[in-house]
């Protein structure tokens, strides 16, 4: 007697949503949804894609089109950091993917292409995609191969699409994923500057910044511990001359996505609020944000004005993912200064660290480091990039130091006199008092161990020449030395 109790009620609970303002419309063919405005007008449009950081133009169009996307994937070798290689899976070459940008209501005949010389099948889960798996199992694509499918782009909003082939985690982890955008029937409000950004989570099986060709790590995928943290999928991809650009008195309008696979965003830019947010790539706004969570396989749509000029870094706020893991992009606005909103100094060496030198001299040095030529020189060119942001927080730029606080590196008998000591000194930190050219010092200098052993080496070779002090090179084999003979605590940057 009870079964059939249970169904009536049932029964009855749908025939109320019949009836209620959502379901209005009777479903099935021919069915009025919302954000259906039809069948497509006119001519088919191809839809013209941008690699980050550009975002297709607006789209001025007053009514639905069938609009044809065609993306190809491309597993391609790149640089993840300055002299470390990884092969990325991409959808359309560049890490994140090509940039999608459609109206509400369109019709988008999808062509997904899986280049021939790839080893691997892949797919496409548009978030923006009503419809069982977002499109994944239409599009399963061996390589050599194209696959086919259409869908109606009903929500507006900025959508996460990415790949969804087994195994889904390794497939993000190594760039897959990318934006599409639905503008809403009447346009978005013009700026100034719209741009691209995506931040993603890496795995390396060398830790950070070791050169050569580095590995995907399952295991440390599986464990949530990148080795780095960038926006569009290198350390250099948004900083020196790749910096994102605009003017004093400018609006900037950023869609910012997160591929994850693992880590949410506490997407920040450093001397900027936001004036408006659509968090959660959703239609409400927010007002005056200072950092915007988005989380893994979402994004957000940031604009704001630019009034002063000057170097503006963007971080994720987790923070020692910006300055150890490389989660750090640079918008660079000109223009004239404006003194009464603000009157600082224009680069803050703190904020940049390493990247406010060029990266020029550091490429040139490993190369000639793996080719055996590598000279003097070289490692003191590379070793001033490196020192800037690193050691210049405290000893200065110019190697004085502060007195009484930080001793001077610039004409110092005690860096000179014991070059092993000087690089005991930078891999394990140095306490308790010590006299430099006369002067007491007793304070603390932490452990520098985070820099690889040519890293250290350039910027003791650069040390130990520079402000009037003149020595020999110091060698990465030296520093390996040391620090294999060297016992730390359990924990302690290694
Ligand atoms: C956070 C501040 C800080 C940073 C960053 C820093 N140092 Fe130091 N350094 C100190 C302090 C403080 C001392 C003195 C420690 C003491 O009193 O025992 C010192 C001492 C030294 C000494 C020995 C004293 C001298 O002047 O010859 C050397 C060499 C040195 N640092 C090199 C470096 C190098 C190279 C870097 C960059 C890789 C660096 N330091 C980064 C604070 C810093
Ligand atoms: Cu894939």
């Amino acid at each position: 007697m009870k079964m059939p109790m249970r169904l009536l009620m049932l029964a009855s609970l749908c025939a109320a949503c019949w009836t209620s303002g959502v379901s209005a419309n009777p479903p099935g063919a021919g069915a009025k949804v919302p954000g259906d405005f039809g069948p497509p007008h006119g001519e088919p449009i191809h839809a013209e894609l941008t690699s980050p950081p550009q975002v297709p133009p607006p789209i001025h169009r007053n009514y639905p089109a069938k609009v044809i996307v065609e993306l190809e994937v491309r597993e391609v070798e790149k640089e993840i950091s300055e002299g470390v290689s990884y092969t990325f899976w991409t959808f359309g070459g560049t890490v994140p993917g090509s940039f999608i940008r459609v109206r509400q209501g369109d019709t988008v005949e999808f062509h997904l292409k899986n280049y021939p010389d790839n080893k691997m099948p892949h797919n496409i889960d548009l978030h923006g995609v009503t419809g069982p798996g977002g499109g994944a199992a239409s599009s399963f694509t061996a390589p050599g191969h194209e696959s086919q499918f259409t869908f109606k782009a009903l929500n507006q909003g900025i959508y996460v699409y990415h790949c969804a082939t087994a195994p889904v985690g390794m497939h993000v982890a190594n760039g897959m994923y990318g934006l599409m955008l639905v503008e809403p029937p009447e346009g978005m409000k013009a700026v100034d500057h719209e741009y691209y950004v995506m931040q993603g989570d890496f795995y390396t099986v060398g830790k950070y910044r070791e050169h050569g060709h580095q590995d995907f790590d399952m295991q440390r995928a599986i464990d949530e511990k990148p080795t780095y943290v960038l926006f569009n999928g290198s350390e250099g991809a948004l900083v020196g001359e790749h910096a994102l650009k605009a003017k004093v008195g400018q609006t900037v309008r950023l869609f910012v996505g997160n591929g994850g696979p693992n880590l949410v965003s506490s997407f920040h830019v450093i001397g900027e609020i936001f004036d408006r947010v659509r968090y959660e790539g959703g239609v409400h706004e927010q007002e005056n944000v200072q950092t915007t969570l988005i989380p893994a396989g979402g994004a957000a749509i940031v604009e704001f004005h630019l009034d002063v000029p000057g170097s503006y870094v963007m971080v994720d706020h987790s923070i020692f993912r910006a300055f150890n893991k490389g989660a750090l992009a640079v918008l660079k606005a000109e223009g004239p200064e404006n003194k009464s909103i603000y009157s600082g100094k224009e680069v803050d060496s703190v904020y940049l660290g390493d990247k406010a030198a060029s990266p020029a001299p550091v490429a040139e040095a490993r190369a000639a480091e793996a080719s055996g030529t590598l000279t003097k020189e070289q490692q003191i060119k590379a070793g001033e990039a490196r020192f800037t942001g690193t050691c210049s927080v405290c000893h200065q730029a110019n190697g004085q130091g502060l007195p009484n606080v930080f001793p001077p590196l610039a004409g110092s008998d005690f860096l000179m006199a014991d070059k092993r000591r000087a690089i005991g000194i930078v891999l394990n930190g140095l306490t308790g008092p010590v006299t430099v050219n006369g002067n007491g010092f007793n304070s603390v200098m932490p452990p520098m161990s985070q820099l690889n052993d040519d890293e250290l080496a350039n910027i003791l070779t650069f040390v130990r020449n520079s402000w009037g002090n003149s020595g020999d090179a110091v060698s990465a084999a030296e520093v390996q030395e040391l620090r294999a003979s060297t016992k730390r605590p359990e924990g302690a940057a290694h």
